[in-house]
């Protein structure tokens, strides 16, 4: 049996056609479980003291030296809701995560293995990368009661390379659904090119036109069960809602570039030592 990532004839033109394409299962219930378990192990491990809400030492997501270094090691994002008006954390570091990242494939072994697996690879083989290079690599918790939106955005437009190649690996570790903040993507919306860059130089991070905005009749939901894959095209329109409900909705995301013939972008935020 070849493994589960080599796409077939009809999948390949699934996802030419949408932009994305879901694979389930694609994970077992065993490596799941691995990659959750590894994960509490990380965050328990946060500044020493478990289950902590006394320490003001949590570090809110902003686009600040502390996101700029992560590309390089495993840093922990709180979502802004999180904080009181003392800005302790309100609940457990446990509930409290947004995400980590961005080189969990590079530093832990446990995501390393599972990047680095024959199903991962599979997949690029079958989209026809030459040379791909993971570049990013991000833990997502979407908490319940208030794990953040995720705007519509493509991918393509943070992880630049010239042409761009981006795709990206979104692997639910739960059931993603409705109700939790699953992903909504406009299907086909790839075809439409890229809209927009997010460049960091010597003025700062900015965009380089207008941020632009889409109707939401024009998204459908990805809803995928734990061990679920979705393919995301660099140019995709994807989104996530806030997660208003009691579950939460965790998922890994990795991020690829082809390094053959394609150059990787100056004005990345993330700048890669080799
Ligand atoms: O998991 C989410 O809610 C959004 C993830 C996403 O859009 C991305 O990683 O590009």
């Amino acid at each position: 049996m070849p493994p589960v990532g080599s796409l077939t004839a009809e999948q390949l033109g699934l996802f030419d056609a949408n932009g994305y394409l879901v694979l389930e299962p694609f994970s077992s219930e065993e490596d799941v479980r691995a990659l959750r378990d590894r994960m509490a192990e990380l965050v328990a491990g946060i500044g020493g003291s478990n289950n902590s809400t006394g320490s003001c030492e949590h570090h809110r997501m902003a686009m600040d030296d502390y996101y700029f270094k992560s590309g390089d090691n495993i840093s922990f994002f709180y979502e802004d809701k999180a904080f009181g008006d003392d800005g302790c954390l309100k609940q457990s570091k446990e509930l409290s995560i947004r995400f980590v990242g961005h080189a969990l494939h590079e530093h832990d072994p446990v995501f390393k293995k599972f990047s680095l697996s024959e199903s991962v690879s599979s997949i690029f083989s079958s989209l026809g990368y030459k040379r791909p290079a993971i570049v990013q690599s991000r833990y997502i918790f979407k908490q319940p009661g208030f794990g953040g939106e995720a705007l519509p955005h493509q991918d393509n437009t943070y992880l630049h390379t010239e042409p761009p190649s981006c795709t990206g690996l979104w692997l639910a570790l739960e059931d993603a659904t409705i109700n939790n903040g699953c992903l909504w993507a406009i299907p086909g919306s790839h075809k439409n090119g890229l809209k927009i860059r997010m460049i960091k130089d010597e003025n700062g991070t900015y965009f380089d036109c207008p941020i632009p905005s889409y109707d939401h009749k024009e998204f459908v939901p990805l809803e995928v069960k734990s061990g679920g894959l979705v393919i995301i095209h660099g140019d995709l329109v994807h989104k996530s809602f806030e997660n208003l409900s009691p579950a939460s909705r965790h998922a890994l995301v990795l991020h690829v570039v082809e390094t053959k013939g394609c150059e990787w972008s100056n004005g990345n935020w993330l700048q890669r030592k080799s």
